[in-house]
């Protein structure tokens, strides 16, 4: 199954006019606030976020899982479901691997593959946190941080094929999640158990080819419920800092205490130079799978407030982060929902994009906290979604990408190629 572009093209005729009258209308409102909607267009235009393989399958959750039809059977039929979405939004240009579950056995055809989807390669994702058939030691006790030097050494070599694997492809980084931690006091020896991970992460960091970088994720908690290893973006910063400038801390929205403050969280890794980029997701209460903006937009707004100051501090564009949906459940069409996620991440960018950085400073400096909220929540209640859009018609996407691929009855093609009972690898 592959979307044609004159299938998009069609169908972007019977929209455009609608379309159009509404993006005139919100251009000329800008407008009148001095914002260039062409420049806006140009950073929405550029940005791109990469999905992960095992989002591409109904997630499972702790209970069952009920898998869908005309889910990827292999790696190349993940790469083909990425190239789906990409066609449709242009703006889901890479894909995230995870060994083992994705083993590029034919790295020149997957990359060939790949690239006529116009896709590439994001970080590729280690895998300790479960036994794999015929393994040597357990990792039910840990991983990098184990109490035995043999199951260390063990999950650094795994680490260290995967950066291989990586290299083959044309990755340029390797992210590390650990699950390492305990369940119940006394179980570890906190500062034992840092100090193992360090040693670890340092030989997997000296494997590091030159231009990679290895980000570190931290998560507060699960599936250890008493304690983890890498618990939140302090004990990740103090790794990195220890490693060195080729690590970065990988925040995941969903791996934190309740309403912890992520926005400022971004704000302090910005400032330090040391984001490597974004999982985003969203959760109601302390799950991590929910659908990008389901639940909080704002929150995601203002985490876009701050990524957009960042950049323009640092003088990078959004392709100078590693961005990622890391999200994936039991009731809906995976692709719906991607799509879902991707479309409410460039609507909290393109907000972002609307605030007015010169006023707001000024609010700032005159203590004005009435006016500060205003310039916020003016750009978060403007409906942006004529802009991303248009941005997305310009780089060759569909105008109603979920329209679309309901339109095309993509499921029930994937459903008629690979069959009704087929489960993707994953979680
Ligand atoms: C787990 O909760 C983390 O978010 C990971 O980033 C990821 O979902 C996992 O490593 C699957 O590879
Ligand atoms: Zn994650
Ligand atoms: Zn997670
Ligand atoms: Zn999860």
């Amino acid at each position: 199954m592959k979307i044609e572009q004159y299938q998009i093209d069609q169908y972007n005729d019977t929209l455009f006019s609608r379309h159009n009258n509404q993006f005139i209308f919100l251009k000329e409102q800008l407008a009148e606030q001095g914002i260039n909607s062409a420049e806006v267009l140009k950073a929405l235009e550029a940005f791109q976020v990469a999905i992960p393989s095992w989002a591409l399958g109904t997630g499972g959750t702790r209970f069952g899982r009920f898998s869908g039809v005309g889910e990827p059977r292999s790696l190349e039929e993940k790469i083909e479901d990425v190239g789906l979405l990409h066609a449709l939004n242009r703006s889901s240009g890479s894909i995230s691997l995870h060994i083992p579950w994705d083993i590029p056995e034919q790295a020149a055809s997957i990359i060939s593959l790949a690239t006529s989807l116009d896709l590439k390669f994001d970080a590729v994702n280690s895998n300790t946190f479960q036994d794999q058939k015929g393994q040597e030691h357990s990792y039910k006790f840990g991983s990098l941080s184990h109490v035995d030097a043999h199951v260390r050494k063990q999950a650094v070599e795994h680490n260290i094929e995967v950066i291989k694997y990586g290299k083959d492809l044309g990755s340029k980084a390797l992210s590390v999640w650990l699950s390492d931690g305990s369940c119940f006091p006394g179980q570890s020896n906190f500062v034992r158990a840092f100090q193992n991970t360090l040693e670890s992460l340092q030989e997997i960091y000296a494997a590091l080819p030159e231009d990679w970088k290895v980000f570190v994720e931290y998560k507060a908690y699960e599936p250890n419920f008493y304690s983890t290893v890498i618990q939140d973006w302090g004990s990740s910063l103090l790794f990195c800092q220890k490693l060195g400038p080729k690590a970065d801390v990988l925040v995941d929205l969903g791996h934190h205490l309740p309403n912890a403050n992520i926005e400022q969280i971004v704000a302090t890794l910005m400032m330090e130079g040391r984001l490597a980029g974004f999982h985003f997701n969203d959760s109601k209460y302390g799950d991590d799978d929910l659908t990008v903006g389901s639940i909080r937009p704002y929150m995601l707004f203002l985490i876009f407030v701050e990524l957009v100051e960042g950049m323009n501090r640092a003088g990078k564009g959004s392709d100078g982060y590693a961005w990622m949906i890391d999200a994936s459940h039991n009731v809906k069409d995976p692709l719906e929902d991607l799509l879902q996620s991707v479309e409410a991440i460039l609507i909290a960018y393109a907000q972002a994009l609307l605030v007015d950085r010169k006023k707001l400073a000024l609010a700032r400096q005159q203590n004005d906290v009435v006016l500060a909220q205003q310039i916020l929540q003016n750009a978060f209640r403007t409906d942006v979604r004529p802009l991303v859009r248009e941005s997305i018609r310009l780089s060759g996407g569909a105008l109603d990408t979920i329209g679309l691929f309901r339109h095309l009855k993509v499921r029930n093609e994937l459903m008629n190629e690979r069959g009704k009972l087929t489960v993707a690898t994953g979680l």
